[in-house]
Formats: structure tokens, sequence, C-alpha cells
């Protein structure tokens, strides 16, 4: 795709969409201003009404909300929605109205006429075609080689999830994944094995005197959250902040920044302990009382001087213990975690169990200021519940034994009722994979991309469905269908604590797109489950997902309260741990199964991993062989405020910011390879090359560079390794090893 001019986007939209520039475009009460001009309406006085919807165009859950003024079945103007929890809109947010009337989007189901190899061909086909086409190659391939054999998988869209589970339990297929196994999850299980329940930290609240950023950068990729971490800034709550980069969230939030070399976290959380200790700032009752395997971690951590940690990870030793007495000493104080950011590396599954270790060493679970614990609601971060997705079918009828990954990684399976994805190409080369039904997908999501490529491609037949066309992926694909987007589609729900948020359309899908929802179900009805998927209805399953709740509320409430449905509910209360809150059998402790915080995990233990969270290095690293040819740490993936992920690259109001893949790197790295500002220069490694251009900066440390993923020209995970975690199976793009050079010096 080019980029568009006015002119084409104008002319190619079904409407015509505003100007970008001029008199138009203005800040207004948080959000902008947009307006059609007046010859795109057939009634020149016609009204514009004011909706309630809110955007997805990162994916994340629970998302912002939007205002959107709809004029003839149009949507012309979209802002920030007042008295909704996550605001305000940012950029992407602001330029959804412009991927929503992209003329490049996929607006009617195609199925491909030419064989896999080249670019795809594809010729149109109706939904009822499209749908008797999958039903039959599904179902064949499920009556020669089982139902596990097909796929069913879900890339960043959280939506659909839900649904889409459900479908896969019903086809009988336990090989149901998620873009989750390489993104948050290996985080919420370290949280699991520490303290018995998901976590990725929490925001301070007016009682918190600390927080420790374990590497986020929300100024960038949560800009919602950004402004409520600075009014707790404001108010005097004192931030460290752990990134190997000096982003806006350091320098506008840190008191303390703890400036590592990507990849050696787990080492500086020991040293962090190891601080904690030795200055004698742990919470000794709590300790003594909740925890399990305290001597054996302290005696670990001792090792992990302040001296040393400096050697391994380059933080000044001063700064680590002043990091740590600055936490220690306000109290209490929260955490918050990464779902990316130090997740992508092999020790993950050891170093974040140690971070999760530092409050409740200093007593600061589930007390008011600290990190809250306990059930909320019974859905799930997708807003699905376990009733609707048929956990108890999943269960009852062995899915689990037949997992393919179990063997691969037995942690991870043991925690999530979702295939670790990693192994895909493997398990399709095996044969054990023979179908997908394919929503979202981008085969750039997985370190060494051609590899997944070759799987999807070597698929007996697959479909997608997308927003777009991409030929990075759906060109390996049998079949594409259209997916409305946010504006178009009513949803699962958005949920904050204990208040519920309904999304319905506030326009007609264009073209022929469905919601994805709607999309699920009918695949459902097709393969032989109508009544299972409400005939296709998406308001039928939505009722029933809120029946499985038992929270007693229906579509009707949600409709009835736009503003939001408060569920009723008993003030969450402190230290649950004491009183059974927290533990399925309501017994005291925690929800592990020595009922304790595990500083050593049992878990762990008993599958025959280490339950220490210890240290080890990356495969690939400064201290490795291969950095003599490779010898710039290779950090992929920090996200940029304009995109997500592979997307959004053709939408000229972002693209205006970042046209090119960028190389980031230190001036130092730069002048010992003649590198020049903004000059193309090529980044290798053993495994690929990408040509990027040069941006010097003192953002990175000197021997490390930073890099975006999901640029189609400039794939960077033609360089990331697949080396897994084996406890979470999540693979290192956090950190690799590479050369850059100028392309003069070939
Ligand atoms: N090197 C490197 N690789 C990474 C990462 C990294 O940091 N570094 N990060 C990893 C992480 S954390 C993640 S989450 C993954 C993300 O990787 P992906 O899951 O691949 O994310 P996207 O590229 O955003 O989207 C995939 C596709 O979904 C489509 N899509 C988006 N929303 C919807 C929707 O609502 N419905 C439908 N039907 N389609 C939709 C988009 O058009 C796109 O084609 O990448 C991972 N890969
Ligand atoms: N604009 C935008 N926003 C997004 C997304 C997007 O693609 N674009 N994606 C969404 C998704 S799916 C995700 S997972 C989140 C991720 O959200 P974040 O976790 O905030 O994302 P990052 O910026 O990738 O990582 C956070 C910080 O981790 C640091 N980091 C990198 N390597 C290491 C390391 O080895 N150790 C430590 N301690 N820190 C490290 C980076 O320098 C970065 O500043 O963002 C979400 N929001
Ligand atoms: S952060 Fe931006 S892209 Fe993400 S939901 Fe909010 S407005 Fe949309
Ligand atoms: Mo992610």
């Amino acid at each position: 795709m080019t980029a568009l001019s006015r002119r084409n986007f104008v002319k190619g939209a079904a409407c015509a969409v505003a100007a970008v520039a001029g008199a138009s475009l203005g800040f207004r009460s948080g959000g902008i201003d947009f307006y059609y001009p007046q010859e795109a309406f057939a009634d020149e006085n016609s009204p514009i009404e004011r909706r309630y919807s809110y955007c997805d165009m990162c994916n994340h859950v629970p998302k912002c909300g939007i205002v959107a003024s709809v004029r003839e079945d149009k949507v012309i103007r979209v802002e920030s929605r007042d008295k909704y929890p996550s605001t305000p809109l940012c950029a992407k947010g602001i330029a959804s109205l412009q991927e929503l009337y992209d003329p490049h989007r996929l607006l009617t189901p195609k199925i491909r006429t030419n064989a896999k190899g080249g670019p795809a061909e594809w010729k149109d086909i109706t939904w009822d075609e499209a749908y008797s086409i999958l039903a039959e190659r599904l179902n064949r391939v499920k009556a020669q080689h089982g139902a596990d054999s097909v796929l069913f998988f879900c890339g960043d869209p959280k939506e659909p999830r839900g649904a889409m589970q459900r479908l896969a339990t019903l086809f009988g297929s336990s090989s149901y994944g998620t873009e989750s196994s390489v993104c948050a999850a290996a985080s919420w299980m370290c949280a699991q094995l520490v303290f018995g329940q998901n976590s990725m930290g929490e925001n301070p609240s007016d009682a918190s005197a600390s927080c420790l950023i374990w590497s986020l950068n929300p100024a960038w990729s949560q800009p919602n959250r950004y402004g409520v971490l600075m009014k707790q800034k404001e108010r005097g709550c004192k931030f460290v902040v752990v990134d190997p980069r000096v982003t806006p969230t350091v320098t506008g939030m840190a008191d303390i920044h703890l400036q590592l070399r990507p990849g050696s976290d787990g080492a500086l959380a020991a040293g962090f302990i190891n601080q904690l200790i030795e200055q004698d700032l742990i919470d000794h009752n709590f300790v003594d009382n909740w925890t399990h395997g305290f001597e054996e971690l302290k005696a670990y951590v001792a090792a992990y001087t302040p001296q040393k940690v400096e050697e391994i990870t380059w933080v000044p030793a001063d700064r680590l213990i002043a990091a740590a007495k600055l936490i220690g000493e306000n109290k209490p104080g929260t955490l918050i975690t990464s779902s990316k950011g130090g997740c992508h590396t092999t020790n993950v599954g050891h170093f974040q169990r140690a971070v999760f270790m530092i409050p409740a060493l200093l007593g600061n679970l589930d007390v008011t200021g600290g990190l809250p614990l306990g059930p909320g609601l019974p859905f799930d971060y997708a807003a699905s519940t376990k009733g609707f997705q048929l956990e108890d079918v999943y269960e009852a009828e062995g899915f689990q034994q037949r997992r393919y990954d179990r063997e691969d990684f037995p942690v991870w399976a043991r925690y999530y009722k979702m295939m670790q994805t990693v192994k895909l190409p493997e398990y399709v080369d095996e044969g054990k994979i023979r179908a997908g039904v394919l929503l979202g997908v981008n085969s750039m999501m997985w370190p060494n991309t051609p590899l997944y490529q070759k799987a999807i491609a070597d698929l007996e037949f697959s479909v997608a469905i997308d927003y777009y066309l991409r030929p990075v992926t759906h060109d390996l694909v049998d079949m594409v269908l259209p997916a409305a987007m946010c504006y178009e589609r009513s949803a699962a729900l958005a949920i904050f604590g204990r208040k519920i948020f309904l999304r319905e359309p506030v326009v007609t899908p264009r073209g022929e797109a469905r919601e994805d929802w709607r999309i699920i179900l009918e695949i459902g009805c097709a393969l032989g489950y109508a009544e299972q998927c409400f005939n296709g209805d998406v308001d039928a399953a939505l009722e029933e997902l809120l029946r499985t709740t038992n929270l007693g509320i229906t579509l009707a409430d949600l409709r009835a309260n736009p503003q939001g449905y408060d569920v009723p509910g008993p003030a969450a209360a402190q230290r649950k741990y004491e009183t059974g809150g927290l533990r399925n059998d309501k017994q005291p402790g925690f929800n592990t199964p020595s009922g304790k915080v595990e500083l050593v995990s049992t878990v762990l233990e008993d599958m025959n991993f280490v339950g220490l969270p210890v240290y080890e290095e990356p495969l690939h690293s400064p201290f490795t062989a291969d950095a003599k040819d490779y010898p710039l740490v290779l950090n992929t993936g920090s996200r940029v405020p304009y995109y997500t992920h592979s997307k959004l690259r053709d939408l000229p109001w972002l693209n205006q910011f970042m046209p090119n893949p960028v190389v980031r790197i230190s001036s130092k790295d730069a002048s010992e390879r003649g590198l020049v500002e903004g000059e193309l220069a090529r980044v290798y490694n053993a495994q690929g090359e990408v040509e990027m251009q040069v941006e010097i900066t003192n953002m990175v440390l000197p021997g490390v560079v930073d890099i975006f993923h999901g640029w189609e020209r400039a794939d960077i995970n033609l360089l990331t390794t697949r080396d897994f975690d084996p406890i979470s199976g999540f693979p290192p793009f956090s950190n690799g090893l590479c050369q850059v050079a100028s392309l003069q010096a070939r």
C-alpha cells in the first residue's frame, strides 16, 4: 500500500473524509474535530448524533472511551469521552477515523485462486459461499486427522477471544492459541507462581508512598495511564523506573532510573532483593508468617552484591542501593510490571518471579496503597467467562491431556487453557496442526518470521479474518474474511473494576464487513453448532456470557446504563490472606500449593525446574562468544506512540511521524561505525539482515540498539532467535545480538 493522498482518500472512501490540515483540525476538550465536506451528505441539514464507543486501535483492554459524532451513518468526528475511566484518546485513537474510511480496507470475503508460493490472487465470494467452503474443508481435516489438528487462533485482538475459545471447544479442538503466548502472559504466570493469582502490578493510589515500575513506558504504550501516574507523582509518590532506555516515563516520573543492560533483569532483581535484606527493609512479620523459602532466597541473593550486579547489568552500584532504600522506606508502595519490556527474555520465568517477590518481602501485598489482590469479577481479561468458554467441557473431555504444547511447556500448559504457539512451525511440520481459523494473524509477530510463514503456508486450509489484506501473512492463506471495525460492531464488554460498559455499533459496517463475534458464531453454525452458537446472534451470545457470570446482569441492564453499570458488591478488604479471602478453599493464605508466597516455587520444583528465581545470562549476550561478530545488544519492539505492532503504517496522520523504520543507536556506537544521522544502514546477525535509517540518540545505552517491530519492509523478527524460556516459552525479543554497518561499507 502506498501512502494516501487526500484526493485518493476522498475518492476511494465510500464517503469523503476530512482534511488533515487546516482550519478543520484543532484540539478540543481532549479530542480533535474532523468534519466531512458538505458534499458528502445527502441532506445538508441532516442531524448529527453523539454516540458512545471505545477505541481498540492498540487492542489494550479496557480501552479508551470515545464519543463519535455520526451523521448519515458516517462517523464524522471522534472525541474523548468524559466520565469514562480511560481517557484521553491518543494519536492512534484519533486516527481510527482514518482507518475506518481507508479505501484499502478489506470489504468482501475472498478466496484464493492461485497456488501458494507467490502473491495471492483473490476472487470475491459471498459469505454463504465462504462459510460453506470453510466448513467443508475444516470438517474434512477433522475427519481425517482429528479436531486438534485445526488451530483456532486470535492475534492481538482481544475482544473475540471468548467466542473463539468457545468455538474451538465446540469443534473439539484443544488447539486454541493467542498472541498472549508472546505477550503479558509470562508475567501473569510468574505472579501465579509467587502469590497464586494473575497480576501485572497496579497503579499507585492516593495511599501509596512509592511505586516501582519494572519496565513500562506508558507515555507511549498506554497514554491514558500516563496521566494517572503523573498525578501520583505530583502528589508526592516516589518512583523507581527500571528500563534500559531513557524514555519519557523515565524523564517525567523517575526519582531513580535503573538503566540496565537488556536481558539482565534477573541479576538486577536478585540485587534489589539482596539490598532489601542487607538494609533490613523487609517486613519480618509478613516474611516469617506468609512466605515459603526465605532462607534459601536470602542465601541465593547474597552473591548478588551491588558491585557484582553492576558488572552484570551495567547499573551503578550506588543507584541500586539508593533505589532499594527509596522503595523500602516509602511504604506502602506498589509495583507495575510490563506485558512486554522485561517479558521478552529467556530468563523471564525466573526473573519476573523475583520482581513479584519485592512487594511481598516489603509487606506491600494486599494492603491499601500496595498491590491489591483478590478475586475480581468473574471475567477474564478479554471480558469472557469460564462458563461461556466452556471450560467445564474442556476439562471433562480431557482436552488438557491432548494438548500439543504440554510437553514443550508444561508450566505454561498448567496455567493456561491456550496453546503456547511459539512451536507452531514444529507442530505443522510434524503434521499435528493442519488447518487454521486465524483471526488477526500476523506472521511477523514471532521470532524468525520465515518459519512461521512457512507453517501458515503449509496448512492444508486456512482462513484469516482481518481489516486488511496484508501480503506478509495473507499471501499464505486460502481465504480472507472482512472484519468490522470498532465503530461498526458491538463486542464483549469493557470492564473497569466493578464497572461494566457495553459497546454497540455506531455505524453500519462498510462493504460486506461483519463483526468478529458474528463471524465466529456463524462459522460455528456452518460447522454444525448452530444452537450453541446462538444461530449467529451476537446479542444472544452476549446474554449467555452475562448469564454465566452469575451476577444477575442482563444486556438490558447494560443498555440502561450507558455511563457504565456498577456491579454491587463489598468494598475490597485488606490482607485477605489472613481471613481466607484469597484461596479457592476459603482457607487463610495464598492460592499457591503451600498457601504461602512462594519465594521458592513448589510448582516449579515439582516439574523439575529450579524453584529459586535464578539468574541466567541470555543465550546471545555481550558475554557470549558470538558477541565478537555481533557486539550490539538487539533490543526490539519497544513501543512507539504512532503504531501498533504491524498496523497503522499506511494512515497518513500517523505515518508522517515515523515514515521509515529506524535503528536507534548511541553516538559512541554510531561514530565507531562511521554512521551519520538519517543514513540507511544494515542491521544484521547470523540469522538475517534488514535496512533501517540511523537515529543517533542518548535514549539508548552504548552497546545497545533499539528497533521497533512489525515493519513489513524491515522485519526485525528476521533477526530475533527462537531460544525460548523453558518456563513460559517466551522468545528473547529484548536481547539478541546484532551488528550495524553503513551501506557504504559493503
Ligand atoms: N520483535 C518483536 N516481536 C514482537 C514483539 C516485540 O516487542 N518485539 N511484541 C510481541 C507482542 S507483545 C505482541 S502483543 C505481538 C503482536 O502481534 P500481532 O498479534 O501480530 O499484532 P498486530 O500486528 O497488531 O495485528 C495482527 C493483525 O490483526 C488485525 N486486527 C487488528 N485488530 C483486529 C480486530 O479487532 N479484528 C480482526 N479480525 N483483526 C484485527 C490487524 O489488521 C493485523 O493484521 O507481537 C509480538 N512480537
Ligand atoms: N503505541 C503502542 N502502544 C501499545 C502497543 C503498540 O504496539 N503501540 N502494543 C501494546 C502491547 S500488545 C503491549 S504488550 C504493550 C507493551 O507496553 P510496554 O511494556 O510499555 O512496552 P515497551 O515500550 O515495549 O516496553 C516498556 C519498556 O521496556 C523496556 N525494555 C526493553 N527491554 C527490556 C529489558 O530487557 N528489561 C527491562 N527491564 N526493560 C526492557 C523498553 O526500553 C521500554 O521502554 O504496549 C501496548 N501498547
Ligand atoms: S491508548 Fe490510544 S490506541 Fe489505545 S485505546 Fe486509547 S486511544 Fe485507542
Ligand atoms: Mo503485547
